[in-house]
């Protein structure tokens, strides 16, 4: 292909070349090939092989994988609310009864035992997340279109040997997506986009002669869908499993077709168009579970989309998007570098080899995560479950759900640093609709008042515990959340969102006060029963058990969490009785963290040994990472625990496990370390096999890999980034404060933002920031710590800010 030879004369010139002419060879390249390599954002020059190679679109409710096929495009479909399963109560309300034996076998440090009663009475009834009700969150469905170039509708193989200057690209900048090839000497070119403005996909066929484009356009589903025909509309709608009478929920999608020229027809499956100079493709799609109306809605959503001149739909959804997307940029090291040129696999495979030589390649990931961020969630609907909105099969691993022991979490720690916040909200709103089945909970398993949900929830609101005692029972899950709701309001300072989820941190506090109980042992005040998440150990005896008293991630959630809404009543000026008693209450709890004899955190109340020294999560580091517990200047003891805690567990895991330890070396102002992490973390994979052991990385669409594909860790990887550039979590904004060696030469961002509503701009050169900004909408007084220095400044009003040179 042209593109490869290019390739070759770039690399005959590498002595002697510039960026400039590598630009210049490039361009006419592209503008041959009909597209351009979008400085933002990655370039395929093949069809994708596998669905983790395709480009993800999505608009926050509708997604799109297009593979960019040449004779087949195959593009599937989603929307972040299809989901299998229903409400349902799998509390067993016994459980509490069984509270007092389960306990005094853990006092007696019967832990095997204990497990065996939790295995028996305290989980949930039913079959749990193994099927539905809990349900699973699937695929919408696959559009097809197939193309027939002159000769027929003929099979891949036939006419995928004849193309030429292909290429396929995602620009982030956009929200767009391209690919182009030539075939027959007719430049093909095809355009697509969720719509931010219309709320419809986009899809557009167009070619450089006339009367070229005939096609076949289908959608189907494995199960559960029904195609018609409604005045030229294919109409795909069915009804998916709730796991009781077979009446779960319903969704449509509508794919409409406007040639320009040709002709069209439709039958009951597939719509044809013959001989058309372009072709417009539009997809309305919805469930019910946006309302009873949803088929009106997507109706009229597709007939006024269709009426929008393409050049205006395609700039109103790009103006929309980049109302977000716009807020923040990163730039590190030469603006100049030219490696986006590469296509995406070959420049992380270069990236893996050299990455000092493409150091935009994490402002590149971190902007894909804000990108995904974007597309995937939006204010009203839900949060990113664990592939985001992207899911291309029936049966999405661990149901495509949320889970509550770091998974959701991560999926929203970048928000707030990357000025995103408002995308925190569907989570938050989950959250709060949570507490009303959730204090069943609290009510059957501890007789407790509060709410609580334990590992793993889904849009029907699930707080019960896990099917089994090894996983199921952690009930750090409502604490954690708790965190997330925090930084919102810790980020933005809103008073009015503070009074709304006041109720939410409340519940979640009193839940834990109430099932606190004495450990004889220490005399402190410990959850019980408990498990360290998804992690086992040994006991003095040989056996092996989860389950335990206190682990450290429940002492440290209880402690960060009474502590917020201590704060939070004071703010609003309620509740000093509740104050005064989690206060006190505050004074019996384990400490942050205890360091064993080997220098290492305890995992456990106990100095047991865990089953797997490597095991993938860290949970008792929460302290260092999400929360503000253990940090290198208040607590130096507890952070040099935490490094040798980290040591030993090693850097390898599934990626979210790498992008965690990425956080926490940049918490504990370790660059290079947590540079090496990011390296790990961009591996290029294609392995899809579920994954609990080494072996993270990405995909070649820069998917985040487990593998399978999980997008924690490419919001993880994101929220890293950023926590290496720019923290203020420690009462003082603090610049670079792990910046690696790779990044030192040079960098800038603009709009990143800090707690209590300040937006940070900053320069850097040779590893010292060079100029900085702080604004925010009045100035006021700020901490900040500028090349080693802690000072008091005050941030600029917005609308007057100047740069502070130094
Ligand atoms: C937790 C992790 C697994 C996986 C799953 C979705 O159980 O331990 O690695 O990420 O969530």
């Amino acid at each position: 292909m042209y593109i490869f030879k290019l390739k070759k004369v770039i690399k005959g010139l590498k002595g002697i070349r510039k960026a400039g002419l590598t630009v210049v060879l490039w361009h006419l390249a592209c503008s041959f090939a009909g597209a351009q390599a979008p400085k933002l954002g990655i370039w395929f020059d093949q069809p994708a092989g596998q669905w983790e190679q395709t480009l993800p679109l999505g608009n926050g409710r509708l997604g799109m994988t297009p593979d960019g096929g040449v004779d087949t495009e195959h593009i599937v479909l989603n929307d972040i609310t299809l989901w299998s399963g229903a409400e349902q109560d799998a509390n067993n309300y016994n459980a509490y009864t069984y509270l007092p034996k389960i306990r005094k076998l853990l006092f007696a440090g019967k832990n095997v035992e204990a497990q065996a009663l939790v295995d028996q009475h305290f989980i949930c009834t039913g079959k749990g997340s193994a099927s539905v009700p809990f349900g699973c969150y699937q695929v919408l469905g696959d559009l097809k279109i197939i193309f027939d170039y002159g000769g027929g509708y003929r099979r891949p193989v036939e006419t995928s040997t004849q193309y030429k200057h292909y290429s396929r690209s995602l620009d982030l900048q956009k929200a767009v997506a391209d690919c182009s090839f030539e075939l027959n000497g007719v430049h093909y070119r095809r355009e697509y986009f969720c719509s931010f403005a219309d709320d419809v996909n986009v899809i557009r066929l167009t070619a450089d002669r006339k009367g070229k484009i005939s096609c076949k356009v289908t959608v189907s589903r494995q199960e559960k869908g029904i195609v018609s025909n409604d005045n030229g509309v294919l109409q795909m709608q069915g009804r998916l499993d709730n796991g009781t009478d077979g009446r779960g929920m319903r969704y449509l999608a509508s794919v409409k077709a406007i040639p320009d020229g040709g002709e069209i027809t439709a039958s009951a499956k597939a719509i044809e168009v013959k001989g058309a100079n372009s072709v417009l493709i539009f997809v309305s799609a919805g469930t019910d579970y946006e309302g009873a109306a949803f088929k009106h809605v997507i109706d009229s959503l597709l007939n006024h989309a269709a009426k929008v001149p393409y050049a205006t739909q395609k700039q109103a959804h790009m103006d929309a998007f980049r109302k977000l997307f716009d807020r923040a940029t990163l730039q590190i090291g030469d603006s100049a570098s030219d490696k986006y040129l590469l296509p995406i696999g070959e420049r992380l495979a270069a990236f893996q080899k050299d990455p000092d030589a493409d150091k935009n390649m994490a402002a590149l990931f971190f902007q894909f995560g804000r990108y995904l961020s974007i597309s995937s969630t939006r204010v009203g609907l839900l949060p990113p479950n664990l592939q985001g909105l992207w899911a291309n099969q029936i049966q999405t691993p661990w149901n495509g759900d949320y889970h509550l022991d770091v998974n959701v979490e991560m999926n929203h720690w970048p928000l707030d640093v990357a000025n995103l916040s408002e995308l925190e909200l569907p989570l938050a709103d989950l959250v709060e609709r949570m507490v009303s089945h959730g204090e069943k909970t609290a009510k059957a398993y501890y007789n407790a008042r509060g709410w609580v949900a334990h590992v793993i929830t889904n849009p029907w609101l699930f707080t019960e515990p896990g099917e089994s005692a090894s996983w199921g029972v952690t009930k750090s899950g409502s604490g954690w959340l708790c965190n997330n709701l925090w930084q919102y309001y810790a980020f933005t300072t809103d008073r009015a969102y503070l009074k709304k989820i006041y109720p939410v941190l409340k519940g979640s506090a009193i839940f834990y006060n109430d099932m606190l109980v004495k450990d004889p042992a220490t005399g402190w005040l410990v959850t019980s029963p408990s498990s360290s998440p998804e992690n086992s150990f040994y006991l003095p005896n040989g056996k092996t058990a989860s389950i335990c008293m206190g682990p450290t991630i429940d002492n440290q959630i209880i402690r960060e969490l009474f502590g917020h809404v201590i704060t939070a009543a004071k703010i609003l000026d309620v509740d000093q009785a509740l104050r005064d008693s989690l206060a006190a209450r505050l004074k019996e709890v384990p400490p942050v963290a205890r360091i064993a004899p080997d220098g290492r955190i305890m995992e456990w109340l106990k100095d047991y040994k865990e089953t797997d020294p490597h095991h993938r999560h860290v949970s008792h580091l929460y302290g260092l990472y999400p929360a503000d517990l253990i940090t290198p200047e208040k607590t130096p003891e507890l952070a040099t625990a935490a490094a040798k805690t980290l040591e030993a567990r090693g850097d390898d895991g599934p990626g979210w496990s790498i992008a965690y330890k990425m956080l926490w070396w940049a918490r504990l102002y370790k660059g290079n370390h947590a540079f090496k992490l990011l390296k790990d973390l961009l591996r290029p994979t294609l392995d899809t096999h579920m994954n609990y052991g080494a072996g993270g990385g990405v995909y070649p669409n820069l998917f985040s890999a487990g593998p399978p594909f999980q997008i924690d860790a490419n919001f993880g990887g994101e929220a890293g980034i950023a926590e290496m550039l720019l923290q203020s979590h420690d009462g003082f904004i603090n610049l670079l404060p792990a910046l690696p060696d790779s990044w030192a030469v040079s960098g800038k961002v603009t709009g990143f933002k800090a707690r209590s509503n300040f937006t940070v701009d900053f320069e850097w050169k040779k590893g010292k920031v060079i100029n900085y900004n702080v604004y925010s909408p009045k100035s006021r007084p700020v901490r900040i710590k500028v090349n080693g220095r802690i000072k008091n400044i005050w941030s600029e009003q917005r609308s007057g800010s100047v740069v502070t040179k130094l």
